[in-house]
């Protein structure tokens, strides 16, 4: 049932992804910047955003969840007709690693979320001294993850490094999974 309303959903050339990670990992900063819009300006996120983006003939749903550790019991309420899962790491956050992985992993573990794909942006790559994608595969068990399809791209929100490269992937894997081309 579940995938045949994401069929007819992206007939429409719609998709809903859901971007999550911990708070302070960039993940309004990465939407402003898909945006165009002033990434100078970002004040914590305490609810949701959710913004729209035309992205290669699709509309891209983007929904921007506060991260906050008070706020992540309440992630679950936006899981619903997920395509895509985006998981923002801050590659100079060394500290909270298992947090990070603690919290993914849980996350993979939702019935709601077992068909989307899951895209891992490591973001903040342009500070000197961050973490590189392998450290970070390691990290958080990458490898071991086979519930889902995932990638990992190294990106940041202030040059925008890899950012349409990954939303690249994330559209295009929809397209493969659901067999429309
Ligand atoms: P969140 O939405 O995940 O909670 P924000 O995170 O988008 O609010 O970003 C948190 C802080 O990280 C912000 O700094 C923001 O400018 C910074 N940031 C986000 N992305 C990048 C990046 O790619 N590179 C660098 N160098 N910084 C980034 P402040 O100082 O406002 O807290």
């Amino acid at each position: 049932m579940l995938s045949i309303l994401r069929k007819a959903r992206l007939k429409d050339k719609e998709m809903r992804i859901l971007m999550l990670g911990l708070d302070n990992a960039g993940k309004t900063t990465i939407v402003k910047k898909i945006m165009q819009e002033d990434v100078n300006t970002v004040s914590p996120t305490l609810g949701f955003i959710i913004k729209t983006i035309e992205f290669q003939g699709y509309k891209l749903n983007i929904w921007d969840v506060g991260g906050q550790k008070t706020l992540r019991s309440y992630w679950r309420n936006y899981f619903e007709k997920t395509d895509a899962l985006v998981w923002v790491v801050d590659a100079t956050d060394r500290l909270r690693m298992d947090d990070c992985r603690e919290e993914l992993a849980g996350l993979l573990l939702e019935e709601r979320l077992m068909g989307a794909s899951l895209l891992v942006f490591l973001n903040k790559t342009d500070v000197e001294g961050c973490m590189d994608e392998n450290e970070v595969r390691q990290g958080l068990r990458l490898d071991e993850i086979k519930t889902h399809k995932w990638t990992i791209f190294r990106c940041s929100a202030m040059t925008g490094l890899n950012l349409h490269e990954g939303l690249e992937w994330l559209v295009q894997d929809a397209k493969d999974r659901l067999f429309l081309y």
